[in-house]
């Protein structure tokens, strides 16, 4: 409520400042400095910014010495070049605690080194398996790294970062890393143990795709707790997308049949099913993850389907036993790495993806929605070492 109301009063101050502007674009002689022109231009261009591209307004700017679509290109282009900068700053934002854990550590060994050595392999080794990248991932890494010192004949200690950058991007970079949602329909079915980031997850997912245009519908598959419903029915309001649900206890395989049901009927583009992550025992929640399959695959076989694990960064080496045994039960086909910002050892990414072999698809980087980001190799290991 508050921010529509300030939103309106920003768009009538907005649309108070364009009208300025035309009357004193009226009242200025012709021969006015181009560069004025310029400044009034920039001011103008700032103000759509602000109301992101409403319509109305653009209409009312009259832009002379560019015609309009052109300008709107621009300011389309600036939008989209902001955005991807400033989700690589949360992302090194996010990351700044596996920077301290991994990164700043290997620049003191290597600055305490002056010629590369078995030593300095060693040292840079022991990091690694204490920033939780796993005993085969660590020696996979550090061989690589031998038979690269030795064919480019590197001799300066410092030379050493950028290819320990390059072996880690390589090893995590995954032809199937993107979250594919666009044929229609596409469920995705969110998986893991209780407590990791499943339906916050699927609140942050919820909200993105809603913004890009799409009908999404969620399902309240965790039927264990009552307050695991409630949690999804808040993000289902925030990002403005309907909910299926049933009463605490209820059976999942019963909220999922209704949920495709009711996504056939609405002519859903996106069906995001929450899971239970908590039940009575291990085979009990496996069993019933089985169940929800074997539903999904009668009842929606035109779906495209996505069964993305969830696992906890902050857990380390638990995470990856998590992702093995969900595996043999599942056909995992992505990982969502979260809480990334809470962890000093960031080295568990390379460590299920290496040691789980699925691709990790999307990393939590911190609780806003825009901390929820397509995992990518490359802007990861700039962040990390940049
Ligand atoms: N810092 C940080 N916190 C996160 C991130 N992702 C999720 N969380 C927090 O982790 C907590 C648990 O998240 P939930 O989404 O409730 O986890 P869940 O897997 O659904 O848990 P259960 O329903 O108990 O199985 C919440 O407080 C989230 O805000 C992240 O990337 N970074
Ligand atoms: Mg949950």
């Amino acid at each position: 409520m508050f921010k529509k109301f300030f939103k309106k009063n920003k768009k009538e101050e907005i649309q108070e400042e364009v009208q300025e502007v035309a009357v004193s674009e009226e009242a200025v002689e012709e021969e006015i400095a181009v560069e004025e022109k310029e400044e009034v231009k920039e001011e103008t261009v700032e103000a759509i910014e602000e109301v992101s591209l409403d319509t109305s307004i653009e209409e009312d700017i009259q832009i002379e010495e560019k015609p309009q679509v052109e300008v709107e290109e621009e300011i389309v282009e600036e939008k989209t070049e902001e955005a991807k900068t400033s989700l690589f700053e949360r992302l090194k934002q996010g990351l700044s605690k596996a920077k301290q854990g991994i990164t700043d550590r290997v620049d003191q060994v290597l600055k305490s080194y002056t010629k590369v050595d078995d030593e300095l392999l060693e040292e840079i080794e022991e990091i690694l398996i204490t920033a939780d990248v796993g005993v085969d991932t660590t020696m996979n890494i550090i061989e690589k790294l031998t038979d690269a010192i030795k064919t480019k004949k590197i001799t300066d200690p410092q030379d050493v970062k950028g290819e320990l950058r390059l072996i880690i991007e390589e090893i995590l970079t995954n032809e199937n890393a993107t979250l594919d949602v666009s044929n229609k329909p596409t469920i995705i079915l969110m998986v893991g143990v209780n407590g990791v980031g499943k339906t916050t997850t699927i609140g942050k997912l919820a909200s993105r795709y809603k913004k890009e245009g799409k009908k999404v519908l969620i399902a309240a598959g965790d039927t264990f707790r009552a307050a695991a419903i409630d949690q999804l029915e808040v993000w289902a309001k925030r990002s403005d997308v309907d909910i299926i649900k049933h009463q605490e206890g209820a059976d999942p395989g019963a909220v999922i049949f209704d949920s495709i049901k009711a996504a056939k009927a609405r002519d859903i583009d996106l069906l995001i099913c929450d899971t239970a992550g908590r039940l009575h025992n291990k085979a009990n929640l496996m069993n019933e993850l089985s169940k929800v399959f074997k539903i999904v695959d009668r009842e929606y076989p035109e779906a495209k389907k996505e069964v993305l694990l969830v696992v906890d960064a902050t857990t380390g080496q638990n995470a990856v036993s998590q992702a093995k045994s969900f595996k043999q039960v599942c056909d995992i086909t992505g990982l969502v790495l979260t809480k990334l910002d809470g962890t000093a050892k960031g080295g568990v990414v390379l460590a299920v993806k290496s040691e789980v072999d699925v691709p990790v698809k999307l990393i939590g980087v911190g609780e806003k929605m825009e901390d929820l980001q397509d995992f990518d190799a490359k802007a990861f290991s700039e962040a990390l070492f940049g």
